[in-house]
């Protein structure tokens, strides 16, 4: 059974062209693992007037993307990522969970 997963983001002004040309360029080694790890539909969304990223995605497993921190490729990617994003102390996007409060099939 797939349940979704929504988290928002925050992207450091004036990086969005950067941060969708990458992802456009997302490594083929992440993206496995990411389908492995039962995530699927996968979206990031952007809102200009917060540079809030929003992050949806629905997961078979345990956890999604956001729960993959030990992972070698994640770690490399966030890494890859910190500069145009704000990161925790580990280079892990600073996340924050949003429940779900509607949903039609
Ligand atoms: C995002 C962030 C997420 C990752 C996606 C692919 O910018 O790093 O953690 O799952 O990219």
């Amino acid at each position: 059974m797939k349940s979704r997963v929504a988290f928002k983001m925050k992207l450091k002004p004036g990086n969005i062209q950067e941060y969708k040309k990458r992802h456009d360029e997302i490594w083929p080694e992440l993206q496995e693992l990411l389908k492995e790890s039962g995530v699927s539909e996968y979206s990031i969304f952007f809102d200009e007037e917060t540079n809030s990223l929003f992050g949806f995605q629905k997961v078979s497993g345990e956890g999604g993307s956001q729960d993959l921190g030990k992972e070698e490729i994640v770690k490399k990617w966030w890494a890859y990522m910190a500069d145009l994003m704000e990161v925790n102390d580990d280079n892990s996007p600073v996340t924050v969970a949003m429940p779900e409060v509607f949903y039609l099939a």
